[in-house]
């Protein structure tokens, strides 16, 4: 009778690679009203008043202010929803992304 042999197969992983991440940057300007600058971050971050207060300021003082990061796609969608609600107001707000290390 042929014996059947079975040949130990070694387990591939399959390695998944991490998203790269992309920041969220809000810019600084003369133009825009803190109070808007606020109402933007929450509204399209979902930050808290607090959290909010704090990026905006950031930004006005030091020019600019990592708002968070993400995958590219959602980044860029926020930054560029974020920047339109200024822009609709007649505002120079501005968000820009740029990839993590
Ligand atoms: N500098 C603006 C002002 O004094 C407020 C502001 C803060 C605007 C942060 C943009 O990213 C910004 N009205």
């Amino acid at each position: 009778m042929p014996e059947i042999t079975t040949k130990p197969r070694t387990q591939v992983k399959p390695q998944t690679e991490r998203p790269k991440l992309y920041k969220v940057i809000l810019i600084n300007d003369d133009f825009t009203p803190r109070d808007f600058v606020v109402t933007v971050l929450k509204g399209e971050f979902k930050l808290s008043e607090d959290q909010a207060h704090r990026i905006m300021i950031t930004a006005h003082r030091r020019g600019v202010c990592v708002v968070a990061v993400f995958t590219k796609d959602v980044a860029e969608t926020k930054a560029t929803r974020a920047t339109d609600a200024g822009k609709a107001k007649g505002y120079p707000l501005l968000f820009t992304t740029e990839p993590e290390e």
